[in-house]
């Protein structure tokens, strides 16, 4: 027995807001196309040969992989053409996408996404994901520019993301609480499956990847050796660790049972900011573990208030079951 589509959950959620033109609905229901699309191109990959890499490199010096821009284009044409749409920025674009002409309305919004987050993993069939972060289009701008995208997060009007996974799910919030769909390949839906996610407050799970270590500054190096004493340590307690290479399985994970995520600055990314990307990445992220109760910081500041300076900017991201965050900010402040 299967629960409500995505569709039926977004138009009764607009008519809770009193909203009820159901553009923003169909704005959304553009995105769920699009990861479906995106959905089948990872899964057919091997069999169409897409999984290599191309000679570009992306805006971090990053190789592009075919399924970077393939998924980049996808997201492109799916949400270009209904007119909700003012302009669209994506790490694999240096410059914002301007709706072209001939599908230009008013739009009233600006999509940020990153179309394929931890695409390295791709050819060895290791889960990917899409994020995608919505702001509203400044009034009267009708070709948005980077600087138009320079909201904090918490002028996002709706952030998610699609996890590629043994199931595609889709998992996103209007400021309303975190739900969370599965498709059915069979029928093409997203159903209803995780209603009103919540990350537990308390956690013995931690996700960073281990061979920075000699690279952290003393505050990470402190939390991590004493999460590796175990229960004969401070902590009184046994910790467990994972690490995917993939921030929407880690994010995902940790929304289902707990965790906490950590890509802090170090002295080999001090120079650039951090790792992760503030707009497309860590802002739609720190919406989404904020609203389903967990906490979000730099180790120094919520991210969800950081005002970006550039669209691409990077940033340390420490993130998850709130006990554990604010353990870490703490030792921060020290
Ligand atoms: P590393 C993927 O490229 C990504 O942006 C995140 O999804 C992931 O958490 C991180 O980078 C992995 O980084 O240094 O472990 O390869």
């Amino acid at each position: 027995m299967h629960s409500i589509t995505i569709t039926q959950f977004l138009l009764e959620e607009q008519r809770k807001e009193g909203n009820v033109t159901g553009e923003f609905t169909l704005l959304l229901n553009d995105i769920v196309t699009a990861c479906k699309r995106i959905s089948c191109a990872v899964n057919k990959g091997a069999l169409v040969g897409t999984m290599g890499s191309l000679d570009s490199e992306n805006i971090q010096g990053e190789t592009q992989k075919q399924l970077d821009v393939i998924t980049n284009d996808i997201f492109l044409e799916a949400n270009q053409w209904a007119g909700y749409i003012a302009g669209m920025a994506s790490e694999e674009m240096d410059d914002p996408y301007d709706i072209p002409e001939k599908y230009k309305q008013d739009g009233k919004y600006l999509l940020l996404f990153d179309p394929l987050d931890g695409s390295s993993n791709v050819n060895v069939n290791i889960s990917v994901g899409t994020i995608f972060s919505i702001l509203r289009s400044p009034e009267g701008v009708s070709h948005p520019k980077a600087a138009d995208f320079l909201q904090p997060g918490t002028s996002q009007v709706c952030a998610g993301y699609a996890l590629y996974g043994s199931s595609t799910m889709l998992v996103l919030t209007t400021g309303r609480g975190v739900n969370g769909f599965t498709l059915d390949r069979e029928v093409g839906e997203f159903y209803l499956t995780n209603p009103e996610m919540q990350i537990p407050s308390d956690t013995q799970e931690f996700a960073i990847n281990m061979s920075n270590q000699r690279f952290w500054d003393a505050p990470v190096q402190r939390y991590v050796s004493e999460c590796l004493q175990g229960e004969q340590g401070v902590r009184g307690k046994d910790f467990n660790m994972r690490w995917v290479a993939s921030m929407v399985a880690e994010v995902h994970r940790i929304l289902i049972r707990g965790g906490l995520f950590m890509y802090p600055i170090d002295s080999k990314l001090r120079d650039k900011g951090g790792k992760l990307r503030l707009m497309y990445e860590a802002n739609p992220m720190s919406m989404i573990v904020e609203q389903a109760g967990g906490a979000s910081s730099t180790g120094f500041e919520r991210i969800l208030d950081m005002v970006p300076n550039a669209l691409h900017q990077r940033v340390p991201v420490i993130m998850g079951s709130k006990n554990e965050v604010e353990v870490l900010v703490s030792y921060h402040k020290k």
